[in-house]
């Protein structure tokens, strides 16, 4: 199987925050647990470039244009290992194969007879980057405002349209037929009683400013920057070379994406493909919406979160569990210093962790730091066997759906499962009585503790390398094909160092 999975790519009007780290973490997890599923993975990120919206923040800065985004995007790239993410490529929009990807599409569409010329008047918001209907604003003392609460502006000029309004009935055709592919299924709603409502012809040029890609055969047109934009995701696989081999792989792929840019992702983009002769995106996922301390974060209120500050306050593998864990993915998100703290130290400090840390330290001190595999397991034992077997087919369920949040609950419901286990059998109490049986329960004990190591791994990779290397092992032999049997005979430890320290309140 191929897995191709993909951010939004974000502007470079400015700084990365949470909310970028956030969409790249997640798909970081995903592209991670279906590798260890034994896909072929390809996780593509990257930069938007173009529009209004960067010019204008590039000309705020009295910078030229290029190097503002040069520079920006740099910014972009560097967050990626500081998040723990390993990416398959970086894709800018104002790279020479996405002008030659852009261009082509372009003109597919205009030979399929998609495009045609004629002049755009209405609502235009650039903070959004987005084309509005009178009936979407709202009046306020400021002037009209679009849903997302950016300013609005008239705009007239000679543009390029696409024929948007006759993908209707295929769009809802190819949606009804394919029920999940908009996830959750309220934004698979939302989208279908969107393109239910009717679906206009969208304005894909503009003529007022220069920074995008020059439309083929013409002198004073740009690209509408989301169809630039959009067309990063197979610009990435080589395309116009649709028999490259890595289009032909992975093609089509899954998006993950803001529910602010979910229309986008959802209508135009499926439209845009299926008009050129491509299919459609294989799923879109939306996600929710963080927001810091109850407050919206916006730069106005000043309460913007900054990746690099809370990572090198509470750790890295402590924040991404701490975003998935916390929020089901799909829903809006609420970043408290409290909740982070309440999070860490009840999951992966006392029921991971300490876990780790108190059986390891036992084995070294009372079983000359190894464990071998038991003759005889005991009707208690085998239970605990087949509830990580039940846990592994849970996790596996809710993975494969994109809930992470419930995968992570499964596992830690599990080790209360293993701690309470460790209290009946009391090791150290046997090891007054039975020695043999002392050793046996270390050993299961160690080898649950292997393997629910495994499937935390995509979440908190860093932390689970050092796991597992106390163990002498390395996710490099583990997986989810061979952890439901893995039982070696003997399991060597090293001396462990506490993973998970308890944060403060
Ligand atoms: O929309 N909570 O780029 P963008 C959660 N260039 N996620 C958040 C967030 C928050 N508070 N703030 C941002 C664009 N995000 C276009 C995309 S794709 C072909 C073009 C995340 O820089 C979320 O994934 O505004 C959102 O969709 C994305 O950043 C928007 O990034």
């Amino acid at each position: 199987m191929t897995y191709f999975i993909t951010t939004p790519i974000y502007y470079v009007n400015d700084a990365p925050h949470i909310g970028h780290a956030y969409t790249t973490i997640a798909c970081d997890i995903l592209s991670r647990y279906n590798k260890l599923k034994g896909d072929k993975t390809f996780f593509l990120t990257g930069t938007d470039e173009h529009g209004q919206k960067v010019e204008k923040a590039a000309l705020s800065k009295k910078k030229d244009t290029q190097n503002f985004v040069d520079e920006m995007s740099q910014n972009f790239r560097d967050l990626i290992p500081f998040l723990g993410c390993q990416i398959d490529d970086f894709i800018r929009t104002t790279e020479e194969r996405h002008k030659i990807a852009t261009q082509f599409l372009w003109n597919k569409l205009k030979d399929n007879d998609q495009i045609y010329l004629s002049n755009y008047e209405g609502w235009y918001s650039i903070r959004d980057e987005a084309f509005y209907l009178e009936s979407e604003l709202t009046k306020t003392e400021n002037g009209l405002i679009a849903p997302s609460g950016a300013p609005v502006e008239w705009v007239k000029e000679q543009s390029y349209f696409f024929k948007l309004s006759q993908w209707e009935d295929k769009l809802l055709e190819y949606y009804e037929k394919n029920p999940d592919s908009i996830l959750p299924r309220s934004r698979y709603n939302e989208v279908l009683s969107f393109i239910r409502g009717g679906l206009k012809d969208l304005s894909i040029s503009r003529t007022t400013f220069k920074w995008g890609v020059q439309v083929p055969d013409t002198e004073n047109h740009v690209m509408y920057v989301w169809i630039d934009a959009l067309c990063n995701y197979i610009t990435a696989l080589n395309y116009p070379n649709t028999d490259h081999d890595s289009f032909k792989t992975f093609w089509p792929g899954i998006h993950v994406v803001g529910k602010d840019i979910l229309r986008f992702h959802a209508v135009y983009w499926p439209a845009f493909l299926m008009a050129a002769g491509l299919e459609p995106p294989k799923q879109i996922f939306a996600h929710g919406w963080w927001t810091n301390e109850g407050q919206k974060i916006s730069k106005s209120v000043g309460n913007i979160i900054n990746p690099y500050e809370i990572i090198d306050t509470y750790g890295l593998d402590q924040i991404r569990f701490f975003l998935f864990r916390e929020v089901p993915f799909g829903n809006d998100g609420d970043f408290s210093k409290d909740a982070i703290a309440q999070r860490v130290n009840a999951d992966l400090s006392n029921n991971y962790g300490n876990l780790i840390q108190r059986i390891s330290s036992f084995i070294i001190k009372n079983s000359d730091s190894a464990v071998s595999k038991p003759q005889n397991y005991k009707e208690i034992d085998h239970q605990l066997l087949k509830s990580f077997d039940e846990t592994l087919v849970n996790y596996i369920k809710n993975m494969n759906s994109f809930q992470i949040d419930k995968a992570l609950k499964n596992i830690f419901d599990y080790l209360s499962e293993v701690n309470a286990y460790v209290d009946s059998q009391a090791p150290w109490s046997l090891k007054k009585t039975d020695d043999q049986r002392m050793k046996d329960v270390l050993y299961l004990v160690t080898l649950i503790t292997i393997k629910i190591s495994v499937i935390l791994y995509p979440v908190i990779p860093s932390s689970i390398d050092k796991a597992l290397k106390i163990y002498n092992l390395s996710i490099d032999n583990l997986n989810l094909n061979n952890i439901e049997h893995f039982s070696p005979d003997l399991i060597n430890l090293n001396i462990p160092k506490p993973l998970f320290p308890r944060i403060d309140l």
